[in-house]
C-alpha cells in the first residue's frame, strides 16, 4: 500500500503524543512534532523521494532518527517505535486526544491519577466528580470535559481539506491511468474548498462504466467496497476516507459536475427556480419535457435557469443565486492576485529555514514581498524573541535585502497579546517594524466580553498592524474563543488595521462568515500562509479557497497590493 506525506505525519504525530504521554524528554517529542508538520506541508510525496534515493535528511526537521523511520515506514509499512509504545501502554489511549481541551499532558495526569484509559472512562470519571479533585484541574475543567465528551460522540469524523487533497490526487492519477476514462474531477465539498471534507466525489467522463469500475475496485488503497455498480460505486480507504465514485458519458458532464459539486442546499434552490421556468435539472442534464435544452457544461446549466456562472466556493445557498440573478457576484480572488506574504518564521524562531532561504522560496511562487514575523518572547516553547534578538535579525534582514533581488523582506514581530490587552515587547522596539502581528496564544477561556476588550485594546496599541489567526481554531481539535467578531472587525476599520486569513490548513482563520462581514465593513484581510518552511507557501491556495469563500475580491485582499501600497497602508496605521 503507498504511504502518503499524510500518513507518515499521523504517524509521527501519534509516537510524539504517546512519548508524552509517557513523559519522555521534550526534545524527542518536538523531533517528531515537527517532523509531522514538515510532512504534512509538503507539496510532493517522500514515497517518491525514496524511491528515487534522495537523501531525506536534507528535508528541513528530518534528522537521520526520523530519516531511519520513514525509510522502515515506507519499505516495511510497520514502524517498530509505534508498536513498542502500543505495547506499553493501553490500547485506546490515544483517542482521548480527540477530546477537544484534552493534550497529552492531561492525558498523562488522568493516566497516572485515575487509571483512565478510555473515553468512556474519562466520561464516567467525569460524571462521577473524580476529575476536579486532581491538582490543576478543578470543577469548571471537569464540566467541560464531560461537555466535551457528549459532544465527541455526537460528532461525525470529517477530514480536513489539505489531508483529503493527498489522497484525492493518487486517486486521480489512477483513475485517469484506467483506458477509456477521459476525464476526472472531484467535486463535492473538496470542490467547494470546505475547511472539511465528510467524504470525496469523484465523477469520471469515460464511455464504459463497468470497465472503470472493475479497475476502481482493484485500487490497492480500498479497505472495503461498500457498492459497486455499472455507474456508481462506494469505498472507504484504508485511512478511512470514503469515496464515492460516479461514471457518466461526455455529453453529461457539466449536468453532473453540478449535481455532486452541491452542495444539497444550493442544488435544491437551483432545481426549484428551474421548476419555474418549466424546467427539470438532474445529473443527467437540463430538460424542457423529454427535450434536452443543456448540460455539457456548468455554465449552460446556470445559463438555462437565467444565472451567471456561480463559482463552486460560493454555492451554499447564502445569497449567491441572488447575486447571480442581479448580475452582483463577486469577482473572487485568485492564487495569482496575490503578491507577498506578511506572516512567516525562520530558525530564529520556530521555522526551519533560514531568512534567505525563506525569501527564495517566496520568490520562486512569484511572491514580491514577505513579511518575517517571529514569536515574541513571551511563547518561549516557540522560542519566542527579545527585544535584542529582534534589533538583531532587523540589521540582517536590511543586510540581505541589499543583496536580494526580485524580493524584499518585510521587518515584523507576531507579538504576543497579554491577557491585559498590552503588547509582549516594548513600544520603542515595535515603532522600527513594517508590521506588527498581535496574536492570541494563551487565556483561550476569558470570558466573551474580557476577550474580546483584551483584543481591542491591543489594537489600540498605536503600532498594531494585523490580528493574526483571529478566532484562535484549531480544525476538529480546538474551538474558537468566544470573541465578538463584528466589534473586533469594526474597530480594526476604525483604527485603520487589518485582519489576517491564516491559510494554514489547521487554521483556516478567519472564517469564511467574518471574511464576507470584514468586506462588509470594508477592513482589508490579508491571506498569510504563517510559513515555518520553504514548503508551507504551499498552503495559501487554501487560504485563498477560504477568501473565496468568504466571497472576497482582489480588491479586498490586502496582500494583492504592491510593495509600495502595502507599506503605506502599514504606515497609515501606525501613524492612527
Ligand atoms: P461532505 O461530504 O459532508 O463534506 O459534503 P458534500 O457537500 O460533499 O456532500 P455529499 O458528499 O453528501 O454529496 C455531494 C453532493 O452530491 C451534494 O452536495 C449534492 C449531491 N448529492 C449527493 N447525494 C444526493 C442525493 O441523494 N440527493 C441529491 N439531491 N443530491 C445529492
Ligand atoms: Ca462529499
Ligand atoms: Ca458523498
Amino acid at each position: 500500500m503507498p504511504v502518503h506525506n499524510a500518513d507518515l505525519a499521523a504517524i509521527f504525530e501519534e509516537i510524539a503524543d504517546l512519548l508524552e504521554i509517557q513523559g519522555a524528554n521534550p526534545f524527542r517529542i518536538r523531533a517528531y512534532r515537527n517532523g509531522a508538520r514538515i510532512l504534512g506541508d509538503l507539496p510532493h510525496e517522500v514515497r517518491l523521494l525514496v524511491e528515487q534515493g534522495e537523501d531525506l535528511t536534507r528535508l528541513p526537521g528530518i534528522g537521520v532518527d526520523l530519516a531511519g523511520k520513514i525509510n522502515e515506514i515506507i519499505s516495511t509499512g510497520r514502524c517498530s517505535i509505534l508498536e513498542r509504545l502500543h505495547r506499553e501502554l493501553p490500547p485506546h489511549i490515544s483517542e482521548l486526544l480527540k477530546i477537544p481541551g484534552l493534550g497529552p499532558k492531561r492525558v498523562r495526569v488522568l493516566y497516572h491519577d485515575l487509571d483512565v484509559q478510555t473515553i468512556e472512562q474519562l466520561r464516567r470519571a467525569a460524571k462521577d466528580g473524580r476529575i476536579r479533585s486532581i491538582p490543576g484541574f478543578g470543577e469548571k475543567t471537569e464540566l467541560n470535559i464531560l461537555r466535551a465528551v457528549e459532544a465527541h460522540a455526537n460528532q461525525s469524523r470529517r477530514i480536513k481539506l489539505a489531508v483529503a487533497a493527498q489522497y484525492a490526487e493518487s486517486i486521480c492519477v489512477f483513475l485517469r491511468s484506467i483506458p477509456g476514462v477521459q476525464q476526472v474531477a472531484v467535486a463535492g465539498s473538496f470542490r467547494r474548498m470546505r475547511e472539511t471534507v465528510g467524504d470525496l466525489d469523484i465523477l469520471v467522463i469515460a464511455s464504459s462504466g463497468s470497465r472503470v469500475m472493475q479497475s476502481f475496485t482493484g485500487y490497492d488503497e480500498i479497505a472495503t467496497v461498500y457498492s459497486v455498480g455499472d455507474t456508481r460505486a462506494s469505498v472507504l480507504l484504508k485511512c478511512g476516507l470514503q469515496v464515492d465514485l460516479r461514471v457518466v458519458g461526455q455529453h453529461c458532464y457539466g449536468a453532473a459536475l453540478h449535481y455532486f459539486t452541491g452542495s444539497r442546499e444550493h442544488g435544491i434552490a437551483i432545481r426549484r427556480i428551474a421548476q419555474q421556468r418549466g424546467l427539470k435539472v438532474n445529473e443527467y442534464g437540463v430538460y424542457h419535457g423529454f427535450r434536452r435544452v443543456a448540460g455539457d457544461s456548468e455554465e449552460s446549466v446556470y445559463q438555462a435557469v437565467g444565472l451567471a456562472y456561480i463559482p463552486p466556493e460560493l454555492r451554499e445557498d447564502r445569497g449567491e443565486i441572488e447575486a447571480a440573478r442581479a448580475g452582483r457576484l463577486p469577482h473572487l480572488v485568485e492564487l495569482s492576485d496575490l503578491r507577498g506574504d506578511l506572516h512567516a518564521h525562520t530558525t530564529a524562531s520556530d521555522g526551519h529555514d533560514s531568512l534567505h532561504d525563506m525569501a527564495l522560496a517566496a520568490k520562486e511562487i512569484g511572491l514580491e514581498y514577505l513579511a518575517i514575523t517571529e514569536h515574541s518572547r513571551r511563547l518561549a516553547v516557540a522560542h519566542g524573541l527579545d527585544s535584542l534578538q529582534l534589533a538583531r535579525q532587523c540589521d540582517e534582514i536590511d543586510r540581505l535585502n541589499e543583496q536580494l533581488c526580485g524580493i524584499t523582506l518585510l521587518k515584523g514581530i507576531e507579538v504576543d497579546i497579554l491577557e491585559d490587552g498590552g503588547l509582549d515587547l516594548p513600544d520603542s522596539v515595535l515603532a522600527r517594524l513594517d508590521i506588527v502581528i498581535g496574536a492570541v496564544h494563551s487565556g483561550f477561556d476569558l470570558p466573551r466580553a474580557k476577550q474580546t476588550k483584551r483584543i481591542l485594546c491591543a489594537m489600540d496599541h498605536p503600532n498594531f498592524t494585523l490580528l493574526a489567526h483571529p478566532c484562535g481554531r484549531l480544525i476538529e481539535r480546538r474551538a474558537p474563543y468566544d470573541v465578538d467578531m463584528l466589534s473586533i472587525i469594526r474597530h480594526a476599520g476604525k483604527r485603520g488595521c487589518f485582519l489576517e486569513l491564516n491559510a494554514h490548513p489547521e487554521r483556516l482563520d478567519l472564517l469564511d462568515i467574518h471574511c464576507q462581514m470584514a468586506k462588509e465593513e470594508g477592513v482589508l484581510v490579508s491571506i498569510n500562509s504563517d510559513a515555518h518552511s520553504v514548503f508551507d507557501f504551499h498552503n495559501l491556495r487554501y487560504g485563498v479557497g477560504q477568501a473565496r469563500r468568504g466571497w472576497l475580491e482582489k480588491k479586498d485582499v490586502l496582500n494583492t497590493r504592491s510593495l509600495t501600497d502595502i507599506r503605506s497602508l502599514l504606515r497609515r496605521t501606525m501613524s492612527v
